[in-house]
C-alpha cells in the first residue's frame, strides 16, 4: 500500500518537476485528472483499500492517502491555471486587431441623373405655383388618344407606337392622359405639373421603350402663347443659365393649337454654336401649345370663357443635354461606374 502512495506521488512529482502534463487542451487536462482523483480514479481506489490495511498502520496510511489527494488537487489547480493562461494568451495573439489597417467603408448609393432633373424641374415649377399631379401608367385608350383629340384614326396614332395591353387599355405614351382626368375633375383655374413614366415602342441611341416625361398645363380666362414663353423663358434660365434664351417654332400636335417645339440657347457655347447644339447655337428641349379646344371640350371646359397652354419635356433629354450624355440606354445600365458620377 505504502509503495501504492509513493509510487504514484513519484508519477505525480515527476510531471510537476517538467513541464508539467502534456494536455494541450482544458478536457484533456480533466480526463488525466479524472485517473488520478475521479471516483475510479488511482486515489480513490486507495482510499477503498484502507479496509485491507491494519488497523495499527491506519492512520499513517490514511494520512499519507489524505496528503498525496491534497497535494494532487494542488498540482491540478495550478496545471489549470497554467493552460487557461496559456490559452488565452493564444487566444489573444489569434484575435489580434491591426488597428492601423485602412478601414472598410461601406458603398454610398448617389442619385439618378433623371431622379435629379426630375427634382429640380419639380422645384422650378413648385416654385411658379404648380400642383404635381401623377395618373396611372395602365390608362384607358380614351384618356390617352381619345380625348387628346388623337381619334383612333387620326395619323398621330402611327406617330407612337402604344404597347397595348387589351383593346381598352394601354401603357401611357404621354402623362397629358393625367391631366385629362384633371380637367375633368376641376374647374379652371388650373396649374398642374405631371411628371411621370411613359411607353413607346422605339428604342435606339436616343429613344427608350420606356421614358420620363414631365407635362405642364395651365388653364384660366386669358391665358395666352405670350404667359408660354414668359413662363419656358423663367424656366430656362433657373434650369441652365441666367443668360438662356427659348426660341419658337411652328409644329404640330393634334392636342395643341398653335403647337411649337421650343428651343433653348446652347448653355454650351453660349449660342456661338458646337459639337452639343451641331453648330446650330440652339437646342430643341421640348414642345408645347394653346391646349386645343377641342380637348378642353372634351373636359366639359367652356373654350370660349377659358383658355389654356400645355408642354411636355423628356426627363432623359434634359438629363442628357445638361450633363453631356450621349446615349439614352447608359441611363437604364445600372452601372455603377456611369450612376455614380452623378451627386444631388
Ligand atoms: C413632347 C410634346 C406636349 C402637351 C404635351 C398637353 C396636355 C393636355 C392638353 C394639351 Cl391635357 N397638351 N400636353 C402639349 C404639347 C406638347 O409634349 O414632345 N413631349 C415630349
Amino acid at each position: 500500500m505504502k509503495e501504492q502512495i509513493e509510487s504514484i506521488r513519484a508519477e505525480l512529482e515527476a510531471l510537476a518537476a517538467g513541464e508539467g502534463p502534456a494536455a494541450s487542451s482544458s478536457r484533456e487536462l480533466y480526463e488525466l485528472k479524472m485517473e488520478y482523483l475521479g471516483k475510479t480514479g488511482k486515489i480513490s481506489a486507495l482510499s477503498k483499500g484502507m479496509r485491507d490495511v491494519s488497523p495499527e498502520e491506519r492512520p499513517a496510511v490514511g494520512s499519507m492517502v489524505g496528503e498525496l489527494r491534497k497535494r494532487a488537487e494542488e498540482l491540478f489547480e495550478q496545471w489549470e491555471r497554467e493552460l487557461k493562461k496559456k490559452e488565452l494568451s493564444a487566444k489573444i495573439a489569434r484575435e489580434k486587431i491591426d488597428v492601423t489597417m485602412p478601414a472598410r467603408f461601406a458603398e454610398t448609393g448617389s442619385v439618378h441623373p433623371v431622379s435629379l432633373v426630375r427634382q429640380e424641374l419639380i422645384d422650378i415649377f413648385a416654385g411658379m405655383g404648380f400642383d404635381v399631379f401623377e395618373g396611372p401608367e395602365i390608362e384607358k385608350d380614351y384618356y390617352n388618344f381619345q380625348a387628346l383629340n388623337i381619334p383612333a384614326d387620326h395619323p398621330a396614332r402611327d406617330m407612337q407606337d402604344t404597347f397595348f395591353i387589351t383593346g381598352e387599355y394601354l401603357l401611357r405614351s404621354q402623362t397629358s392622359s393625367g391631366q385629362i382626368r384633371v380637367m375633368e375633375n376641376k374647374k379652371p383655374p388650373i396649374k398642374v405639373l405631371s411628371p411621370g413614366r411613359v411607353y413607346r415602342s422605339d428604342s435606339d441611341a436616343t429613344h427608350s421603350p420606356m421614358f420620363h416625361q414631365m407635362e405642364g398645363l395651365v388653364v384660366d380666362r386669358g391665358i395666352t402663347l405670350n404667359d408660354l414663353k414668359g413662363m419656358l423663358d423663367e424656366f430656362a434660365r433657373r434650369m441652365f443659365s441666367s443668360n438662356t434664351k427659348t426660341r419658337l417654332r411652328p409644329s404640330y400636335f393634334p392636342f395643341t393649337e398653335p403647337s411649337v417645339e421650343v428651343d433653348l440657347s446652347c448653355s454650351n457655347c453660349g449660342g456661338k454654336g458646337c459639337r452639343i447644339c451641331k453648330g446650330t447655337g440652339w437646342i430643341e428641349v421640348l414642345g408645347a401649345g394653346m391646349v386645343n379646344r377641342r380637348v378642353l371640350e372634351n373636359c366639359n371646359i367652356d373654350p370660349d370663357e377659358f383658355t389654356g397652354f400645355a408642354f411636355g419635356i423628356g426627363l432623359e433629354r434634359i438629363a442628357m443635354i445638361k450633363y453631356g450624355i450621349g446615349d439614352i440606354r447608359l441611363m437604364f445600365e445600372n452601372d455603377v461606374r456611369f450612376l455614380k458620377q452623378f451627386k444631388g
